[in-house]
């Protein structure tokens, strides 16, 4: 699939932006910012990206063949996670997954991703928006003023990182997989995202919007992307999203 970057100096936030602009843009593209004044995360929290060196992107998706119902965002953000996880691999850094799509290096969190869903009218889609944040250069001092764990590139390998040649990594992989995975959906890197996920076997806790949190045992990844949890009474549950917390 092809794609085509945008580059802004600076925006209060490339998915608001991405948004925003949607009707206008077109799959494939992608906006990105040398700094964020405004970049955040789920539920509003905020992205600490006012600072130059990070990568801070969105990407834009308008697949036509598939209805909006079986979209798969969660896997597609899965997908970009992998994919950044790759990356960071192929500079000697070891990361992995935390489910179902914060990349960890050492338990500290390097990139988050926020996926949204734009619809008008009578849930006609318009488009799908997945935002990455990955800490390239953020120096320790600043990574202290984050209230959880967060690393960098650079503090992982004691270098600068060139925030392009790193960003073109990441989509040349993202874009290569993606028609692909669009019709096989999460099965194709199944087998790559278990290899990253430390946390099965586990003791987890998720906490889920309008529901009470769930304790149990990190059992699997399902061939869908969903986890697969059990509770102390031996049940088994399926979960489609959620926050992941060590439990
Ligand atoms: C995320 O949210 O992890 C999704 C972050 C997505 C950021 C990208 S940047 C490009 C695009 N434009 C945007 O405006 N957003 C996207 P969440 O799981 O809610 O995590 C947010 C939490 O991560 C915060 O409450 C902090 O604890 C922590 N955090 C904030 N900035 C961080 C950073 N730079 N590195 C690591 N952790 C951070």
């Amino acid at each position: 699939m092809r794609y085509r970057i945008i580059e802004f100096a600076e925006l209060a936030s490339t998915n608001r932006h991405a948004c925003a602009q949607l009707r206008e843009l077109a799959d494939g593209d992608v906006i990105q910012a040398a700094i964020q004044t405004a970049g955040h995360g789920r539920l509003q929290r905020r992205w600490l990206s006012h600072v130059p060196g990070n990568l801070c992107l969105s990407l834009v998706l308008k697949p036509r063949h598939a209805a909006p119902a079986a979209l798969p965002l969660v896997n597609l953000s899965q997908l970009l996670a992998l994919g950044v996880c790759r990356v960071l691999e192929a500079q000697g850094v070891c990361a992995t997954i935390k489910w179902p799509n914060d990349v960890l290096v050492g338990g500290r969190k390097i990139a988050g991703l926020l996926a949204e869903t734009v619809f008008q009218g009578a849930g006609e889609l318009v488009g799908m928006v997945l935002g990455l944040g990955v800490n390239l250069n953020l120096t320790a001092k600043m990574l202290d003023t984050i209230a959880q764990p967060a690393t960098s590139l650079a503090v992982e390998t004691g270098n600068p990182v060139e925030v392009a040649a790193f960003r073109d990594a990441v989509l040349r992989d993202f874009f290569t997989a993606c028609d692909e995975f669009l019709g096989s959906g999460f099965s194709m890197i199944r087998q790559a995202y278990l290899a990253r996920c430390p946390f099965l076997g586990s003791q987890v806790e998720i906490r889920r919007a309008m529901a009470e949190p769930l304790r149990g045992v990190a059992q699997d990844i399902l061939p869908d992307g969903a986890l697969e949890l059990v509770t102390a009474d031996g049940t088994v549950h399926r979960v489609d999203l959620g926050e992941m917390f060590a439990g």
